[in-house]
């Protein structure tokens, strides 16, 4: 890294490789929103010199190896499990930045209970939630953030109402809950948002460590293989079909 930046003019800089990202290659599809995540979260940490504080709790699902991939301190948590994980973490650990990084499988279906749980304590950490609507690790099953008439392989015709209920909308109700102090939901589509999910994540990040509570970044995704798209038609697909479900914002800032 240093000897990259070391060669190349800085001032004409308008990209470089997080220092926390090591040379493993990704297992990510082209155009999955995760591996631009990963690039935020280790330059945010790096950013504000985390990189020996923080502890990252990953959890089950396509972002199961993001310890692979950035280096710091990780646990690996069974699925659902790691607000909970988390809490146990921070609670022994109270100087340490401490966060979660989950999947809408994980975080909105088997792990609901213990999103819930740890926001209404009020744990002081923070949760990174990858909403791409449907279970990508797996084969593309329904998951509860699934929009309706979204055909998965568990809906082949579409979701339905009728059968399978409607698109939880879990951060709007996290955010109804005393113990968390920042609900937002981000996106990775553009220069834009990026910029504007990494603020929102640093922030995230100081809430955990001044104890304000918990903060949920979610972030509305693109999952190319799951949904049969390629990178383009799935950005353009999410922007269209996701975002009037799941609107872009800060849901709760305290
Ligand atoms: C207790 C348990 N139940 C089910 C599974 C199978 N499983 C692995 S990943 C996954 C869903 C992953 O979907 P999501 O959390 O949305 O993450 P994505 O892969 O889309 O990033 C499931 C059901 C498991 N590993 N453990
Ligand atoms: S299956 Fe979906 S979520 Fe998993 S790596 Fe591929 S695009 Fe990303």
């Amino acid at each position: 890294m240093k000897s990259i930046n070391n060669t190349i003019n800085l001032e004409n800089l308008v990209y470089t490789k997080p220092s926390l990202m090591n040379s493993n290659i990704t297992h990510y599809c082209p155009g999955c929103s995760h591996g631009v995540v990963h690039k935020l979260v280790a330059e945010v940490i790096a950013n504000m010199n985390l990189e020996e504080q923080t502890i990252g709790i990953a959890s089950v699902g396509c972002s199961v190896f993001i310890y692979n991939y950035i280096d710091i301190d990780w646990i690996g948590a069974a699925h659902g499990r790691a607000p909970a994980v988390a809490t146990a973490v921070k609670r022994l650990n109270p100087n340490k930045m401490v966060f979660t990084y989950q999947g809408d499988g994980d975080l909105a279906a088997i792990g609901t209970a213990e999103t819930i749980h740890a926001c209404n304590r009020g744990e002081n950490i923070v949760i990174i939630f990858i909403n791409n609507a449907i279970y990508g690790m797996t084969g593309g099953q329904m998951a509860p953030t699934t929009i309706l008439k979204m055909q998965t392989a568990t809906c082949p015709y579409g979701r339905d109402i009728s059968l399978n209920g409607y698109p939880l909308q879990i951060s709007n109700i996290l955010a109804q809950i005393e113990g968390t102090c920042l609900v937002s939901r981000e996106a990775v589509f553009s220069t834009k948002t990026i910029k504007k999910s990494k603020k929102i994540l640093c922030k995230a990040f100081k809430n955990a460590m001044s104890g304000k509570g918990t903060s949920i970044i979610e972030f509305i995704s693109t999952c190319t293989s799951g949904w049969k798209m390629s990178p383009i038609q799935a950005n353009k697909w999410m922007i269209k079909n996701m975002l009037p479900i799941y609107p872009l914002g800060v849901l709760k800032d305290k």
